[in-house]
């Protein structure tokens, strides 16, 4: 089925190479070739740190776990790590709620492993998170503690098998749109991490955008209930790229290292005039009477979404946010005995180790 990707409306096959999957085997290929173009020099033994990170960042080398690197780099990448990961392992909850009631077998396989695909995107990216010094249990504790945020967007309630849809097709599309720049990062752990999550990802989407598109062509329910969905998901998806770029703290100096590679706003307004165009396809409407061709721009516009919103949900005030944090909550301490028998068989064997070495 059609994706981000997708370039043929009548049902040809999907093109990848024009589009997003096509950036993330670019960055792959370049991730490839600048490995074996080996690093810079390194810096000589009377040479300038921070002058030499960067430079490496400035060749579009990648900085790794064992380079020297500003502290302030290495904190906004466990921030945004971490709150990535947090965000893959609460996002299990909206679409989990509908694994029992899914409406056949085949649906309800592809739901289960797509939400699996989701736990194991948070594992990618814990791993990636670790190995700038901090552990993951240290992060899931700032997770439970609230000290660190999850993405906005699971805030919001999955309240028919529709949303399951809408969830894929705009929660999945916008995290792509913005997660495939970041398969360029200049932290390589992290570049490694996102490529292998966009291309899993982007099967995401179309899953999406294939229970959609059954509903948007069944009967005159299924279509209203895919429609209904689009119109609650439409505008919390536009906020999950986070505040305008006026009011987004961290993006001029992420940009400048080259974490991020656009900024909030460029990245909105490209997945708005990508989703024009595949609501056009599925046949339902995008709940914005301002969105129109701006021929002068060539990009859509369109409403910006309730940033005051966005806010509150991220403050802990949205209509999901106290569930959420309950059930990871409770999901953490059932698992403890699993963490105590694993660290409890780590030990045997550690000790097993010894004699046989004695
Ligand atoms: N939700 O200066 P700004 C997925 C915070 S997983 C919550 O622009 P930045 C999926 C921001 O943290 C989706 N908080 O920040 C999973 C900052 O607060 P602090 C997750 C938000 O970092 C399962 C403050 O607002 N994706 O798609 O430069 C199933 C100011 O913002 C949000 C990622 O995490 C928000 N929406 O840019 C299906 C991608 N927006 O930390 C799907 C990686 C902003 O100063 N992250 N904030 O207290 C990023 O690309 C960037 O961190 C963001 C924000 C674009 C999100």
């Amino acid at each position: 089925m059609y994706g981000n990707d997708f370039s043929a409306p009548n049902g040809a096959p999907d093109d990848a190479s024009g589009g997003l999957l096509g950036e993330v085997e670019a960055a792959e290929a370049e991730l490839r070739a600048a490995a074996a173009r080996g690093r810079c020099v390194g810096p000589a033994p009377d040479e300038d740190l921070a002058a030499y990170f960067t430079e490496v960042v400035d060749a579009e080398q990648k900085i790794e776990p064992r380079d020297w690197m500003p502290d302030a780099y290495r904190r906004t990448l466990i921030r945004q790590i971490a709150q990535h990961a947090h965000s893959e392992i609460i996002g299990m909850q909206p679409e989990g709620n509908w694994i029992s009631r899914a409406p056949s077998l085949k649906r309800k396989a592809i739901l289960l492993a797509k939400v699996q695909d989701e736990a194991g995107h948070g594992l990618y990216l814990y791993a990636a998170a670790e190995t700038l010094g901090i552990s993951r249990d240290e992060l899931v504790q700032l997770l439970l503690d609230g000290r660190q945020k999850y993405s906005s967007i699971f805030n919001y309630p999955t309240l028919s098998w529709a949303d399951v849809g809408a969830i894929g097709w705009l929660v999945d599309g916008a995290a792509i749109v913005n997660q495939v720049p970041l398969c360029r990062c200049s932290y390589g752990p992290y570049a490694r991490a996102m490529i292998r999550v966009c291309k899993e990802e982007s099967f995401h989407q179309r899953q999406g955008y294939e229970i959609l598109h059954t509903l948007a062509h069944g009967t005159p329910a299924q279509q209203a209930m895919a429609q209904d969905a689009v119109d609650r998901w439409w505008y919390p998806s536009l906020a999950m790229f986070g505040p305008p770029d006026g009011d987004s703290t961290h993006s001029a100096q992420s940009m400048a290292w080259k974490i991020k590679r656009f900024s909030n706003d460029d990245l909105r307004q490209r997945f708005v005039d990508m989703c024009v165009q595949q609501a056009g396809i599925l046949g339902l409407r995008i709940p914005d009477e301002d969105l129109r061709w701006n021929d002068e721009r060539q990009a859509y516009d369109y409403t910006q979404p309730d940033y005051d919103e966005l806010m509150q949900v991220i403050s802990g005030n949205g209509p999901c946010n106290r569930e959420r944090m309950a059930h990871r909550r409770a999901a953490h301490a059932d698992g403890n005995w699993v963490r105590e028998a694993a660290a409890a068989y780590a030990a045997k064997r550690a000790g097993q180790k010894e004699t046989v070495a004695a």
